[in-house]
């Protein structure tokens, strides 16, 4: 069995990520989304929030599990069992910082690998950052994150001054 993990941030999930999943598990026994727990990060939503908002978004996908880790990604990966690091690539950029991720967890683990999927072009310039923003001046984001995260942004933003 493949058993594939896909970490993240996910502050909030996008439709990219959604993406990401979606295709992953049509390739992967089974998609652990792991949340990390990264306190210097500031992140808008906590963790258990982020695990519910991946919750209700895949819920329509039975392979995938969700679970929140800390500390290495390989240290996490031993514990799971699981073989395989699924990566997305939007740009150059992506590339350049997932190419040392994977080239530094390689060194600490060979036996891992790291699985690199290109965006859909659909959400090619979509980050979870550019969506707190949009949905922090109360535009639009319907069509960025799955409805359940556009509730929540709009509860988080409620009453925030443009
Ligand atoms: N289309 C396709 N892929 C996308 C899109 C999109 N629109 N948006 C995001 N993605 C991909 C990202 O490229 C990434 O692969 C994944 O989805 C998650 O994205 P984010 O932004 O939610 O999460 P990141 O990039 O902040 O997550 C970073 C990790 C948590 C994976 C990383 O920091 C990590 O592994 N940390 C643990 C410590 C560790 O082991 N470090 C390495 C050794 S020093």
């Amino acid at each position: 069995m493949i058993h594939a993990v896909y970490p993240g941030s996910f502050d909030p999930i996008t439709y990219g990520h959604l993406d990401i999943i979606q295709r992953g598990v049509k390739i992967f026994d089974k998609v652990t989304v792991a949340v990390l727990i990264n306190p210097s990060k500031n992140p808008l939503f906590t963790v258990e929030e982020r695990m519910e908002l991946i919750r209700q978004a895949t819920k329509h996908i039975p392979q995938v599990e969700i679970d929140s880790f800390n500390g290495l990604l390989i240290d996490y990966m031993k514990k799971k069992n699981a073989n395989t690091i699924i990566k997305g690539l939007r740009a150059v950029s992506d590339f350049e910082y997932e190419l040392q991720m994977a080239s530094i967890n390689r060194k600490l683990d060979p036996t891992i690998e790291t699985f690199f999927m290109m965006t859909n072009n659909k959400y090619s310039f979509l980050s979870s950052s550019i969506v707190k923003e949009v949905a922090r001046h109360h535009g639009q984001v319907n069509d960025l994150v799955p409805a359940c995260v556009e509730e929540a942004l709009r509860k988080k933003f409620a009453g925030h001054k443009v």
